[in-house]
């Protein structure tokens, strides 16, 4: 069975980003419960920010699970990246990825690697990058799985990225790990701009597929956008996915309406 999910950005350099709730946890805890999602997806400045949060008491008052915690903020807020060209940057990249995977993994949370995979450019070429990205992905997969968790890599669209745009690329990227505790993440709005089909890039994630941001074409909520999501929810049907479907939405008009529009799509097409 799919679970349903909602974003909420604890982060305040974010505030423009594409999060449903902004800022106020509980409040964000009350909407998503009342409206009935399974889980919140957080995303926060840091480790230390996760384990100072009331969490265990908000997510047992509100009835919700914690569905995978995002690692942006290393991007956002600090420039970090695995890719970077300064070795002593890139440790301090995987270093925040794998203190934010911990806080996550004491709620069954994986985290989740989107914008921290950098780009490859003038100082760092393509084989260098991806190898940089290689290795960490393997390190932090066998972290993942001694806590007893997944981490989630994310394939983004080239204006955000140049590693991995596909989920045939992410595919390559992980296949020759020694590790299977790294899965794919499908956006469904990155996937809208590069995939040739949303359904066949899904079917090429595959067995890989650990999670999908559920969202319509133009980053708002299902249904305010031209996203068909009757192949989607066959190709997920025929995976027996039984991952999250998490909206990574603006908050257009406001964070109810997108709360609200999720859900009903969520009940139209996954459940
Ligand atoms: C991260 O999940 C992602 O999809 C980024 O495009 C958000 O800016
Ligand atoms: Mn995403």
């Amino acid at each position: 069975m799919i679970r349903s999910a909602i974003t909420v950005s604890l982060v305040e350099q974010a505030r423009k980003g594409p999060f449903v709730f902004h800022g106020d946890l509980e409040a964000a805890c009350r909407s998503a419960a009342e409206l009935g999602f399974d889980a919140i997806e957080l995303f926060a400045p840091s480790a230390d920010v996760i384990n100072s949060l009331p969490l265990h008491a908000l997510l047992s008052q509100y009835g919700l699970s914690l569905a995978a915690v995002g690692t942006g903020a290393g991007m956002v807020v600090h420039k970090l990246s695995l890719t970077d060209a300064d070795s002593s940057r890139r440790q301090q990249a995987e270093s925040f990825i794998s203190q934010i995977m911990e806080a996550g993994a004491r709620y069954g949370a994986p985290a989740i690697i989107g914008s921290m995979q950098g780009r490859w450019d003038d100082q760092v070429n393509q084989a260098t990058a991806t190898g940089y990205l290689r290795d960490a992905l393997q390190r932090l997969g066998h972290k993942a799985q001694a806590l007893g968790t997944v981490l989630m890599y994310e394939p983004l669209n080239r204006y955000e990225t140049n590693m991995c745009n596909t989920m045939k690329q992410g595919v390559e990227l992980l296949t020759p790990l020694a590790t299977k505790s790294v899965r794919l993440l499908a956006d469904l709005f990155h996937m809208n701009i590069e995939e040739t089909t949303i359904e066949g890039g899904l079917l090429d994630a595959g067995s890989f597929l650990g999670h999908v941001h559920f969202v319509d074409s133009n980053r708002q909520a299902v249904g305010h956008g031209h996203m068909n999501y009757e192949p989607i929810a066959k190709a997920l049907r025929s995976l027996d996915y039984a991952g999250y479907a998490s909206a990574e939405a603006f908050p257009i008009p406001d964070a109810v309406v997108t709360a609200k529009s999720t859900i009903e799509g969520f009940r139209r097409w996954l459940r």
